[in-house]
């Protein structure tokens, strides 16, 4: 299944097919999948393992809460996608019980994963606290952002504020993890389809100037985002 708000669903289909053809037994949940919904399907299925697939930067904070339901109810939890590093900081640190990085890594992963977990211990840094924070303003301070930047009225405005959900919770997933990579990839990846769409540079970095102002009282993601500029 894909991490909430995670439209991304071909790798967990894909996943589902690899398994099925290996004689497991999978219940695939889809896209978007609330936390809600997976403590239904844990009490429906008890299943042995919840996979988890991510490929935004910005569902790692959701990723976080499907960790903590699953194993909250002792369930390993195996995160993937593109939304992780190969080397699986992230998924360390938001307390995953291991990453795959290819469906044909899970076999060998499965038979050795432990049969129940403790639940992880809650995230309480700072940065966390910034994190959570900051994710459930999103909608608001997207709208301020997009306000304040429509206002300036420049080439390729429009086409540049839809993604601002997705670098705000992109910030959120970086202090979460205390990752500040996921800003330096989320900055050059803004600016990239600003390129594509043929915005001006004025109007791009309105944009992160617009957000720099926004997160003035979150001195953490402050921090972050400037050591990416
Ligand atoms: C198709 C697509 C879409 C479609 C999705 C349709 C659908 N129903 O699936 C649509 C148009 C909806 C879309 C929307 C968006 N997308 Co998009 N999308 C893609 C695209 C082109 C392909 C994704 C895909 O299917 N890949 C194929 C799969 C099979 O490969 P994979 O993800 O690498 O998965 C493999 C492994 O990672 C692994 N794996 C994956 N998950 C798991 C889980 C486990 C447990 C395991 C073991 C393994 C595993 O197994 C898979 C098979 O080998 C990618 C770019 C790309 N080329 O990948 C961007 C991409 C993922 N999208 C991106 C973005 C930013 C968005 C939007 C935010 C854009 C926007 N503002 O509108 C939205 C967000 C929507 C949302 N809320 O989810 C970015 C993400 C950047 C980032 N670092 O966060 C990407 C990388 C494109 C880019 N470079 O800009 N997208």
């Amino acid at each position: 299944m894909c991490a909430e708000r995670e439209w991304h669903a071909l790798p967990a289909l894909m996943l589902t097919a690899h398994l099925e053809n290996g004689g497991h037994t999978v219940a695939y949940l889809g896209a978007d999948v609330s936390t809600l919904a997976l403590q239904r399907a844990i009490a429906d299925h008890e299943p042995r393992v919840v996979l988890v697939s991510a490929s935004l930067s910005s569902s790692l904070v959701f990723v976080r809460r499907h960790v903590e339901a699953a194993t909250a109810s002792g369930v390993p939890v195996v995160v993937g996608g593109a939304a992780f590093d190969a080397a699986g900081l992230r998924a360390r640190r938001i307390g995953a019980t291991a990453q795959a990085l290819d469906p044909t890594d899970l076999h060998t992963l499965l038979a050795a994963l432990p049969r129940r977990v403790p639940a992880v211990a809650p995230l309480r840094t700072e940065a966390a606290r910034e994190a959570f924070a900051l994710q459930a303003a999103i909608g608001p301070h997207s709208d301020v952002v997009t306000q304040r930047v429509a206002r300036q009225g420049g080439a390729g405005t429009t086409a540049l504020l839809d993604q601002v959900p997705h670098v705000l919770g992109s910030l959120a997933a970086a202090l979460l993890t205390d990752d500040p990579d996921i800003v330096v990839e989320t900055r050059a990846w803004l600016d990239a389809v600003g390129v594509a769409r043929h915005c001006e540079s004025a109007t791009l970095a309105e944009v992160w100037s617009a957000i720099t102002t926004q997160v003035a009282d979150y001195p953490r993601a402050r921090h972050m985002l400037d050591g990416a500029a």
